[in-house]
Order: structure tokens, then C-alpha cells, then sequence
């Protein structure tokens, strides 16, 4: 979809209207966090709130920092940023041996410019599904583990070296665990590198010797919804954290990147009641190792909910509540980051479309950069949790 200029126009005007207008923002009564930008909402709780953005050229209709209407929502809205594409390696790494970074650079820069913090995401995207193509066919020679950890401590070194305490949070490693099974997957690098406990030990550990500073993360979807490869996903990423202890391999905390997904068209409560218990004795099993919690990827796949757009607005603002009253419960939970701020430029449109091929409504702002009720929901939420420094 091209940005016309006309249509830039109204939006800002709607979007000035609705940053103008009292009420709009809010929910209903004292507490709700009426009036008040999300990021001063997270602060009051001890927390940062921010989003993803993507790379774009000025005009282009993105959800980039060159989008006028985009950067004024990231800007009143968010403390942190985080890329949504441009530092992992299919972006950063045309072959083995150069690196570019130009559109990161250009990513950082407004960030730093404009006072946002940053998180890394991310230094080594496991599923081989997401290689460069080169590196896919690349070939370790006669010794493969040497070679390997060349490659990925070269990759470490130069990511956390080029940027320094600019970026203070790290998903070192993300999506290691194969749902399905539990196991960690099976790739190129982790048969180079001799299985993939090594490969995500290497990476925790240059990450901490190489950024002293970050919060280095480990970073998945398994999700709150109940479901068999839910279960098993879950078992897995447990059964990595757990080795990681044994091990004394240095992460600090758990992503959980929280793409909830209102995949049946059942009531909200029914839907929360299924998933509280075990969703609870999870995250209770993660701090009590000691780990922190980063929601590092939040928006809400509305596949299965209602067309009618007030309707289906309510259960996705009502679902979000409901998740989020239920993490900021955790003092160990630190930054919450939405993928995203608008529906216009989010993944979830062309991931799994609806039925009736209508954009899908996960993020807080609209099409039209309006805010929704699940800008509410996040403002109430933040505006009820209790402060985690007490
Ligand atoms: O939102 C991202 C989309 O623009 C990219 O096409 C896709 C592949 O690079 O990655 C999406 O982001 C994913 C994130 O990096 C890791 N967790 C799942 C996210 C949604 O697929």
C-alpha cells in the first residue's frame, strides 16, 4: 500500500484529533489510566513499556521511524525500541565474511537521538528456516566446531562492540526450542558446532563477556494457550532453562514473547480459565531459578474472533487484560514491548489471515493510527499492577 500524501494528512489530522481529545485515550474512572502515555503508565510500575519498528525511507508507508505518523506514536508512547527485522542475520550478514548494517545504523540512530533505550533482537535466530541462504549451504570444513564458533563469536563481538551500552537487553538466542518435540533444533550450526548446547552456551557467554552491561535473554513463543504443542514446547524451554542453571551459562532472563492468539471463538473468561493454572505454574517454575521475564513481543492474533469490529475490539482488549494482569502480577516481569503500535504494519495480517481477509486488530492503534480499546487495556493494566519495587 503506498502512502499517499493526502491520506497522510487525515491520518495525522485523526490521530492529532485523538491525542487531543480527553477521553479518548482512557478507559472509564480512576485507575484506568486516562490521559496518561503508556510509557508513563509502565514507569509507575517499575517498568519500561516500547514496541518494535521497522526500517523505512521518508514517504514510505511503514511502521518506521520515517513515517511521521508512526514515529509520533512511538515517541509519545514508548521508552524502548526494538528492530522488528534489521538485526537479525538474514539482514546483517550478506555472506560469511562482510557484515552491513546500514539500516540498523539508521534504526539507532533516531533511537539514541531521541532518548529511546534499545534491545537487541537478536544475535542468532535458531530455526534454520530463517538463515541467510548462504548459510544454509555453508560449508564448516574439516573442523567444524572451530569453524563455528569463529563465526558465531566473530558475530557477537561485532554486534555488541559496534553498538555498546546503546543496547542494554539482548535475545541472544531465539526460538531454540522445537515445539513439537521439545528438543533443540537440529541445524547446520548446531551439527557444526556439536549439538545445540554448546552453540547457545558459546552465544550466552561471549554475549556477557563481550556486553557486560545487557540483560541477556533467552527468547521463545511458547504461549499461554493451552494446546499439545503448547505443553511440549513448554517442557522444553523449561528443560533448557533448567540446564542453563547447571551449567553456570549467564542468562539473565526469559523472553516470552507473548503473540496471544484468540484462535477460538469461545468466551474470553473461558479462554483465560483454561490457560491461568498452568501458564501460572510455568512462569512460577521460571523465576524460581532465579530467571527475570521480558514480554518481548506482545500483540494478539484475532483470527477466530467476531467481524463486527466493536465486538471483536472488546474481546481482544478484554484477552490482552487478562494475560497482562495476569505477567504484571510478576515483579520479576521488567520491559513489556508490543510488536508493533499499528495495525496497519503488523505481521499479523498476512500470518494466518481471517476468514473474511479483514486486517487483523492486534496492536493498540488502528489503521487509521487511532487509538483502540486495547490501548486501554494496556493503560489499565499498567495503571492497576502493583509497583515491583514495591
Ligand atoms: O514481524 C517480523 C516479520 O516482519 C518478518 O517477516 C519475520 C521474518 O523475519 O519475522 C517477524 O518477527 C518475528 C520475530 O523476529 C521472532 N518472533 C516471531 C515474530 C513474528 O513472526
Amino acid at each position: 500500500m503506498k502512502f499517499s500524501r493526502r491520506e497522510g494528512v487525515a491520518s495525522f489530522l485523526a490521530l492529532a484529533a485523538t491525542a487531543c481529545a480527553p477521553g479518548t485515550l482512557g478507559g472509564a474512572g480512576a485507575g484506568s489510566g486516562q490521559g496518561e502515555t503508556l510509557k508513563d503508565l509502565a514507569a509507575r510500575s517499575g517498568r519500561r513499556f516500547g514496541s518494535e519498528l521497522a526500517f523505512g525511507r521518508p514517504g514510505e508507508d511503514r511502521g518506521s521511524f520515517a513515517n511521521p505518523l508512526y514515529a509520533e506514536i512511538l515517541e509519545r508512547e514508548c521508552e524502548v525500541l526494538v528492530p522488528e527485522n534489521e538485526l537479525k542475520w538474514a539482514w546483517t550478514r550478506p555472506s560469511a565474511s562482510t557484515f552491513d548494517f546500514r539500516q540498523f545504523d539508521a534504526m539507532g540512530d533516531y533511537a539514541t537521538a531521541k532518548g529511546f533505550a534499545l534491545r537487541g533482537h537478536t544475535l542468532f535466530w535458531a530455526p534454520e528456516k530463517w538463515f541467510p541462504q548462504w548459510l544454509v549451504a555453508h560449508d564448516f570444513g574439516a573442523q567444524p566446531i572451530k569453524a563455528a564458533e569463529t563465526m558465531l563469536t566473530e558475530h557477537v563481538r561485532t554486534v555488541c562492540r559496534r553498538y555498546g551500552p546503546r543496547i542494554g537487553s539482548y535475545d541472544v538466542v531465539n526460538e531454540a526450542v522445537e515445539p513439537e518435540t521439545g528438543a533443540l533444533r537440529d541445524t547446520v550450526m548446531t551439527r557444526a558446532m556439536g549439538g545445540g548446547e554448546p552453540m547457545l552456551d558459546l552465544m550466552f557467554h561471549t554475549a556477557r563477556s563481550e556486553a557486560p552491561h545487557a540483560q541477556l535473554v533467552y527468547n521463545d513463543y511458547m504461549s499461554w494457550e493451552r494446546g499439545t504443542e503448547d505443553e511440549t514446547h513448554i517442557a522444553g524451554v523449561l528443560k533448557l532453562l533448567e540446564g542453563f542453571r547447571k551449567r553456570g551459562t549467564p542468562v539473565d532472563a526469559l523472553g516470552i514473547q507473548s503473540h496471544i492468539r484468540l484462535l477460538k471463538d469461545a468466551p474470553v473468561a473461558e479462554i483465560v480459565r483454561e490457560s491461568e493454572g498452568p501458564w501460572r505454574r510455568f512462569l512460577d517454575a521460571v523465576v524460581a531459578m532465579g530467571y527475570d521475564l521480558v514480554i518481548t513481543e506482545f500483540d494478539v492474533n484475532d483470527r477466530e474472533a467476531p467481524d463486527d469490529i466493536a465486538i471483536r475490539d472488546r474481546m481482544v482488549a478484554d484477552y490482552a487484560r487478562a494475560y497482562l494482569d495476569i505477567m504484571l502480577g510478576y515483579e520479576q516481569l521488567g520491559d513489556v514491548l508490543a510488536w508493533g503500535m499499528v495495525d496497519r504494519y503488523s505481521w499479523l495480517t498476512g500470518f494466518d489471515p481471517r476468514a473474511d481477509k479483514s486486517i487483523k486488530r492486534g496492536t493498540p492503534y488502528d489503521a487509521q493510527f487511532r487509538a483502540k480499546p486495547l490501548r486501554e487495556a494496556i493503560a489499565a493494566a499498567f495503571a492497576t499492577a502493583s509497583s515491583r519495587h514495591g
